[in-house]
């Protein structure tokens, strides 16, 4: 109601002052909102009537190195977020945080791997531009061993993700991102759903994770042997591009406004994709949906790779509800979804046709395993009531994709002639 009566409120201070842009042959209309609803959407963009509420919501956010089986014989050394100081709980993905629209968020970030520097971006929200993560530009990195304090109102409502953001390509393919879910205000809720599931997608290169070598339980502590052996020279040539004259140690230096960037370039990232993830993991270690029937459920999906990922369901159709965190004026369906880097799309889905069904990325080679099949972003959601698909319940670890296709191998063969 709030946001109808602001419309109308607004067209007719529009009308009033005669500021109406009556056709377009006259021109001159720039910087003079006119009636379209595009002008009308620019005047009320995700977030305009966000209201504090006054709750702070405060968390720690460490990094530590860890070392994660992705797939069955596939270890890699991995950059993981954990919300204590105990590297044992550090997770890839990291862990979700969430806030209500209008919150304070207040993050403490306190990266704790030995020589990277790191920063957290806030993807998507709509936060102030010294809390946005961008090294150099809205803040220095963070140092190892230090802590930097995020501080910034959750909004508009949607599905958000963090990330880091020094080298970004690579520091996310190491681990460093998490779900950031905001929502809504009572005002304006969400259309209903019964239960929800985040989706994350990634893509990794196992072979830049392992250090070009098959895991043998010695990962480099980095996980990047070449990364690691060129991080002093980069040090060096960092403190080069530095103008000492302008300021003393004490009150930190200054970049050279001639800055050399050639010379500070971080070390060539050229991935070869052969790993595609959900939730971290590849088939058939990824987690299973376990959904109840005449139920409706709202998967949150994430593209947190560098490339473009798909996800498709078997034997429902997909109503896309979000874009981007933002609710559609126009929802629709599809069976298919396509996500460009970073995107986010919210889908419900009507749980009306019981059974063990597929849930994949479309895209070619992503259901493998370095080009093996089966594997990669592929996984199940199942109906309770269905053999072999069960809820581990609340707080309990999510059963994996290839137990339950296990279950259902040797049930087939049991059947045969
Ligand atoms: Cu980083």
């Amino acid at each position: 109601m709030a946001r109808v009566l602001l419309v109308v409120v607004t067209l007719a201070a529009l009308v009033a002052s005669g500021c109406l842009n009556v056709g377009s042959l006259t021109g001159a209309s720039a910087g003079v909102a006119g009636t379209s609803l595009a002008d009308q959407m620019l005047q009320h963009p995700p977030g305009f009537d966000t209201v504090p509420t006054g709750i702070t919501r405060e968390f720690d956010l460490y990094l530590f190195n860890i070392t994660m089986e992705v797939y069955p014989g596939a270890k890699m050394g991995m950059w993981a977020f954990s919300l204590d100081d105990n590297p044992a709980h550090a997770t890839v993905p990291g862990p979700t945080l969430r806030a209500n629209e209008g919150d304070r968020v207040l993050v403490h970030f306190h990266p704790e791997i030995a020589g990277y520097n790191h920063t957290i971006h806030w993807h998507g929200m709509d936060v102030p531009w010294t809390m946005d993560g961008v090294p150099f530009v809205t803040q220095k990195p963070v140092e190892p061993g230090t802590t930097f304090d995020y501080d910034f109102i959750a909004k508009p409502a949607g599905t958000y993700w963090y990330h880091c953001h020094v080298d970004a390509a690579h520091h996310v393919d190491m681990g460093m991102y998490g779900a950031f879910i905001v929502d809504p205000a009572p005002s304006h809720p969400d259309p209903h759903y019964d239960k929800e599931f985040l989706v994350m997608l990634g893509a990794m290169d196992r072979f830049h994770l392992e250090g070009g070598q098959p895991a043998t339980g010695n990962l480099p502590e980095s996980g990047d042997p070449n990364e690691y052996a060129q991080w002093g020279e980069r040090q060096a040539s960092d403190v080069l591009n530095r103008n000492p004259a302008i300021t003393g140690p004490e009150t930190g230096t200054p970049l050279n406004p001639q800055r050399n960037w050639t010379q500070v370039t971080y070390q060539p990232y050229t991935p070869v994709y052969n790993t595609f993830t959900i939730d971290g993991m590849s088939f058939p270690y990824t987690p299973v949906l376990v959904v109840q029937n005449d139920t409706v459920v709202r998967l949150r999906v994430i593209n947190t790779a560098n490339i473009d990922m798909g996800l498709h369901l078997h034997g429902h159709h997909l109503l896309v509800t979000h874009r981007d965190g933002v609710l559609l004026q126009s929802p629709y369906w599809v069976d298919t979804l396509t996500l460009g880097p970073g995107e986010r799309y919210d889908v419900y889905v009507k749980m009306d046709n019981p059974g063990m069904w597929e849930l994949h990325d479309h895209i070619g080679g992503h259901d493998a395993n370095d080009n093996i099949f089966p594997g990669g972003a592929m996984t199940m959601l199942c109906y309770v009531g269905i053999e072999g698909c069960n809820d581990t319940g609340m707080g309990g670890m999510p059963m994996r994709s290839g137990d339950l296709v296990n279950w259902r191998w040797n049930q087939l063969w049991m059947s045969l002639p």
